[in-house]
């Protein structure tokens, strides 16, 4: 008996890139992909495709796990919980944020994150490190080592009163940013207009969680995101621009891209799915639908999902940030809180693919290619991860979901595995599900089971990678000297 050439095959699945869908068997050993044929074989153990889509795993690059947050409270998943609900839902990567908070040294940070995912992580993870407060220490200290060290994506806040960083400080980060190779990311929110718009609604007896929505006016995102991108031309930092929700703000984003500036721009399902409705529920039942942005209208979705279409807007991720409608998450200022007490933040990780899969594919906006390539193969090259991650190909990690493009779910609170409680969607119906996820070559999901250890994900070091390198191009006006840009750095 001769060995088997594989330890496992997936056999006859239409397979799905970027570009192509075609029907193959995949063959991995240990924890890569190591052919990709007709009649492969034979190996160890084989998985009957047929009739599948077999898909690279989702990488979800925005989402808070057992984060501190601008709330000033830690949401409702651990990293065992929040990746497990990923699992479930196909994704096989997830990139969440370690969070400084003023007076916090970033190193230390950084560890303390590391060591949670260490413990309870199921599926591979990176960081995006949050800077809140930008000393000289952080930035010319800690920031390049912890760059070098695989950390290669920064994240601001232009809101939230503990977070927030002023224009100043921000060329600071951007700065710091282009030296150490890193991309910057960014929540991008006019601050004073959304904390304006707060006072005024709260004086007037406006507290209903449905004035969250109006309260962040729609203005608010186009300022910010012009604002940003002028300050990151000036330097030439390369920027991806977090939850777009807007027509106006992805218009802001198309006309930068049009002029050549490195602008990356990611949304999420909320936004596509989901109005400012949603909110106007009885009491403070709306709450449950609260995030920042807000989803907006009928026409922005229409305006996201062709921004989507036109390259636009990169990715799609799910920002997920889970809080319980309880007294340990949104409720926690009591059972009757305005909507400036309410946290802000849904549960994602898990529908981020089936309610987008639905839609794209099944429903055919956009299309499966599309779908593979903004929810998994996109992230991963904005981020560095691919092709090790984001990929079906030769060498990559055999991270892999397995679709039953028939399968019809209606969502239902008690059949998520976060910890929320809840999830927004719940009532939906949609068609095609995830049934068998495999992370680097160990089949995680299968027949609705986890079979993985916490603690078994694997760090992702990543430097900032091609996306993250400027363009070499300073801004005309901004350059008498010619070279005063690179002078200024
Ligand atoms: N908004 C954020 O900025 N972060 C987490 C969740 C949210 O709604
Ligand atoms: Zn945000
Ligand atoms: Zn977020």
């Amino acid at each position: 008996m001769t060995e088997p050439a594989y330890d496992l095959i997936i056999r006859g699945g239409r397979v799905a890139t970027t570009t192509d869908t075609f029907e193959a068997d995949i063959a991995i050993s240990g924890e890569t992909i190591a052919a990709i044929g007709r009649g492969l074989g034979p190996a160890k153990r084989e998985i009957n495709a047929r009739g599948k889509y077999v898909l690279p795993g989702g990488v979800d690059s925005h989402c808070h796990i057992e984060q501190l947050s601008a709330a000033g409270i830690v949401n409702a998943d651990t990293f065992e919980s929040a990746t497990t609900s990923a699992a479930f839902g196909g994704t096989t990567s997830v990139i969440s944020f370690a969070a400084q908070h003023v007076g916090m040294q970033l190193p230390q940070v950084v560890e303390e994150y590391h060591a949670l995912a260490r413990k309870g992580a199921v599926i591979d993870y990176a960081f995006h490190m949050i800077v809140a407060d930008p000393t000289k220490e952080t930035l010319e200290r800690d920031l390049p080592a912890l760059i070098r060290q695989g950390h290669g994506s920064i994240k601001i806040f232009m809101t939230y009163d503990r977070l927030k960083i002023d224009d100043e400080p921000l060329l600071d980060i951007l700065v710091a940013a282009r030296e150490g190779g890193a991309m910057l990311c960014a929540h991008a929110e006019n601050h004073g207009i959304i904390s304006w718009m707060v006072k005024r609604l709260l004086a007037r007896g406006y507290t209903a969680p449905k004035y969250h929505a109006i309260s962040h006016a729609r203005f608010s995102e186009a300022e910010a995101f012009n604002r940003l991108i002028g300050m990151a031309a000036l330097v030439d930092q390369p920027i991806m621009i977090f939850h777009v929700s807007t027509a106006e703000g992805a218009k802001v984003i198309r006309d930068a891209r049009g002029q050549g500036l490195k602008v990356f721009a990611e949304t999420c399902p909320q936004y596509l799915f989901m109005t400012a409705e949603d909110l106007d529920k009885p009491g403070i039942e709306g709450a449950k639908w609260m995030c920042s942005p807000p989803p907006r209208r009928a026409p922005d979705q229409e305006a996201l999902w062709q921004a989507l279409s036109l390259g636009d807007l990169q990715t799609i991720s799910s920002d997920h940030a889970p809080y319980r409608f309880d007294e340990t998450g949104k409720l926690r200022a009591g059972p009757n809180p305005n909507f400036k007490q309410i946290a802000n933040g849904l549960p994602g990780l898990e529908l981020r693919l089936p309610l987008l899969f639905d839609a794209m594919v099944s429903k055919g906006r956009l299309g499966l290619n599309k779908f593979v390539e903004l929810t998994a193969t996109a992230p991963a090259k904005v981020y560095n991860l691919h092709p090790k991650k984001g990929a079906i190909a030769i060498g990559a990690d055999a991270d892999i979901a397995l679709w039953d493009p028939d399968k019809r779910v209606t969502i239902a609170d008690a059949d998520m595995h976060d910890l929320a409680g809840y999830t927004p969607f719940a009532g939906r119906s949609v068609q095609g599900w995830p049934v068998t996820v495999l992370s680097r070559g160990r089949v995680i999901v299968d027949g609705g089971k986890l079979s993985v250890q916490p603690g078994s994900g694997q760090f992702l070091a990543r430097s900032g990678g091609e996306a993250a390198k400027p363009t070499g191009r300073l801004v005309a006006d901004m350059d008498p000297e010619q070279n005063f840009g690179a002078t200024l750095l």
